[in-house]
């Protein structure tokens, strides 16, 4: 029995939250902070650091709940043998040197969860080379060993990590449920528009709501 209800779009979400995972989606230094690959390609980081107090008090709401908690980072081996040149081509800052460490290089200061996010022992961390959680990682097989049924996804950023993500949970049966002001683009637009993109008809890929909504529907 599904028994915790959010007022969501396009309508009601409801999850059992032992059946339920929250992903937090690249919270990283280099999205969040200063000199990291997010400014690299160009970008203004305010929107994606304005989103780590309510991330935090999500997380924290959910570890009181016991649930399952899962942390990302976008990154690469040192040696970079699990970047594409394809993606090297587009985003040539990975690998060069920055004021925290090499860019998306995993072990480096930028390539980790800002302080405030940190996980704690016992919470899945999930190294992925690509955009979506489930592309060469482990994650689909940690959530049916688990039998998750519904995510709660957060993190940075929308348009790109988040939405590749919640639809590649789509098409593996998985319900989401997004947090609008949980997750952060660069760009306004492109953050109305991704948000728009997952609840529009029907809920095409999932559900959209506050983290306050949800956090209402924990107690
Ligand atoms: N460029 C951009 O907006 N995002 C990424 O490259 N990665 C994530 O979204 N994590």
């Amino acid at each position: 029995m599904r028994k915790n209800v959010v007022d969501a779009k396009p309508f009601e979400f409801d999850y059992d939250p032992n059946k339920t995972a929250l992903v937090i989606i690249d919270m990283q230094r280099d999205f969040c902070a200063p000199g990291g690959f997010g400014e690299a390609l160009g970008n203004d980081i305010t929107p994606t650091k304005s989103i780590i107090p309510t991330v935090q008090k999500v997380l924290e709401e959910a570890r009181k709940h016991h649930m399952t908690i899962i942390h990302t980072r976008e990154g690469h081996k040192p040696d970079l043998s699990d970047l594409e040149p394809a993606k090297l081509r587009r985003s040539d800052s990975i690998g060069k040197k920055g004021p925290m460490g090499r860019i998306l290089v995993r072990g480096e200061y930028g390539h980790d969860i800002v302080d405030e996010l940190q996980p704690m022992k016992g919470e899945i961390v999930i190294d992925k080379p690509g955009k979506g959680a489930f592309y060469k990682t482990r994650l689909q097989s940690i959530l049916k060993k688990k039998g998750i049924e519904s995510l709660i996804v957060c993190g940075v950023t929308t348009h790109v990590c988040v939405h590749t993500t919640i639809r590649e949970a789509n098409d593996r049966g998985y319900e989401c449920l997004m947090l609008e002001d949980g997750t952060a683009a660069f760009d306004p637009r492109d953050q109305e528009a991704a948000i728009r993109m997952v609840n529009q008809q029907g809920g095409i890929f999932g559900w959209t709501t506050s983290a306050n909504a949800f956090l209402k529907s924990l107690k």
